[in-house]
């Protein structure tokens, strides 16, 4: 069975932002603090290093509910046996991606625009993430900002749950979900943040509190 996500506060790692506590300890905090899903995304990494990292992260979520989705490493998220996969538009094509992983693993795939979101095909992929929503300094080599607007239209095209990405904090929740989001994704409002546990909290506190 494919896990179900809680889609609501999405932690993305980043081992740069997180190089004071390190990735599993801030990861442990932000499940504490509340997130659902905890995404392995390190662009730096090869596939040993990649599965050896997970393999702690999945030390730190079990029993916790929260879900571990590998970014791009296709052959990582297998060996670990992963909740979930995420890929972007420049991966691996979603079909073959959904043929590797088989049946039982969410995938997750990064839309940046209204095309990106027509050709979503929902028999394939789970969860789309809209990047970026505002421009970020996390990721170097982001597509142009959609903005709250441009998320609108991509969710009212997208068949699946959606989550936005880029420069998000918890003082975007309301816009967010507003927009018809599922949830938000963040990096730097948690990795490298004094108290992570807290950080969290208040991300999903925020989304809480949007949803009424
Ligand atoms: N994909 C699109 S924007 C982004 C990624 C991984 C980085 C988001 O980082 P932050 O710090 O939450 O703006
Ligand atoms: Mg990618």
């Amino acid at each position: 069975m494919r896990k179900q996500l809680d889609l609501s506060a999405y932690l993305v790692l980043d081992p740069c932002l997180c190089a004071g506590l390190g990735m599993v300890e801030t990861a442990r905090a932000a499940v504490a603090g509340g997130v659902g899903v905890v995404q392995l995304r390190h662009k730096q990494a090869g596939t040993a290093e990649m599965i050896a990292i997970g393999r702690a992260l999945q030390a730190v979520l079990a029993g916790t509910g929260a879900a571990l989705v590998v970014n791009d490493d296709v052959a990582a998220a297998k060996a670990l046996g992963a909740d979930g996969l995420h890929i972007g538009q420049g991966d691996m094509a979603v079909k073959k991606a959904r043929s590797v992983i088989g049946p039982e693993m969410v995938l997750g795939l990064s839309v940046e625009n209204v095309a990106h979101a027509r050709a979503v095909d929902p028999k394939v992929v789970d969860y789309v993430g809209v990047s970026p929503v505002f421009g970020t300094p996390t990721k170097s080599d982001h597509a142009p900002p959609v903005g709250i607007d441009g998320l609108r239209r991509i969710v009212e095209i997208c068949p699946i749950p959606a989550v936005g990405i880029g420069g998000l904090g918890p003082q975007h929740a309301d816009d967010v979900i507003g927009a018809g989001a599922a949830g938000l994704a963040v990096v730097s409002a948690i990795c490298g943040q004094p108290d992570p546990e807290a950080a969290a909290r208040a991300l999903v506190s925020a989304v809480k509190e949007a949803r009424g």
